[in-house]
């Protein structure tokens, strides 16, 4: 079978189509991309061909078929490449990593956005700790995806190969910045202290450094990025 003809609507600063650019780059798939401008309406015919919600990603394949939502997208180009091993061929390796996205996705992003865009300060000072909460509880879970003797502990989420779940996260860990962002009162460095001081997150931090480079990669699309 002919390989697909991709084409991949994106836009850069948004954490969702980095899943599928990740995916691109990690499996070296052959596409065109598309740049689109989402701080304007979007043009009718990305509306009425390509998405009618007008949001990023979305992928055209064989200049026919349309795919929507990161997750699905990041996820095919992963199934196209099964020998880059982006999706473990393990069934409980598959289930933990969707599993972790689903948890990240539904709890802790939750929180970490509840905490972002609250101007109130001590409104922001206990939603921040709600974040803390919710990291140490990611940190359990990054510990009990191994505990067979037989597993590889770290420093990704299922070893030291980076994985589905790690490329799903990793473009909103390298936004974790922004959690101070709207706040006078305190500097993510000094955040950054106390999540540092904290025993309970040791997991969470080896793994979020792990994705360092992603990090220092999008870092410079964003604000406070000089
Ligand atoms: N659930 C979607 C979320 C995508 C999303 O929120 N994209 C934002 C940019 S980060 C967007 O397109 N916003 C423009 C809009 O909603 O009009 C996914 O995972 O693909």
């Amino acid at each position: 079978m002919a390989p697909p003809k991709l084409t991949l609507y994106k836009c850069r600063y948004c954490p969702y189509a980095a899943r599928a650019v990740l995916a691109m780059a990690e499996t070296q798939q052959e596409h065109e991309a598309v740049e689109i401008d989402i701080t304007v309406p979007r043009p009718d015919w990305y509306l009425k061909d390509i998405n009618p919600y007008g949001q990023v990603p979305s992928l055209k394949i064989d200049d026919n078929h349309i795919i929507l939502e990161s997750l699905i997208v990041a996820e095919y180009i992963a199934d196209l490449h099964p020998e880059v091993g982006l999706l473990p061929a393990d069934p409980l390796q598959r289930a933990q990593a969707r599993y972790l996205i689903h948890h990240w996705g539904a709890r802790t992003q939750a929180a970490i956005h509840r905490a972002t865009i609250t101007l109130d300060p001590v409104e922001a000072a206990k939603l921040r700790q709600e974040v803390i909460v919710e990291l140490e509880k990611v940190d359990v879970l990054l510990q009990n995806a191994v505990r067979s003797p037989s597993r590889e502990h770290g420093p990704f989420f299922l070893g030291s190969k980076f994985t589905f779940a790690d490329l799903a996260i990793a473009p909103l860990l390298a936004r974790f910045f922004l959690v101070t962002a709207y706040q006078n009162d305190i500097t993510y460095d000094e955040f950054e202290e106390t999540l540092q001081e904290n025993p309970k997150l040791k997991r969470f931090l080896e793994w979020r450094d792990a994705a360092e480079f992603i990090k220092g990669f999008y870092r410079k699309f964003l604000p406070k990025a000089e």
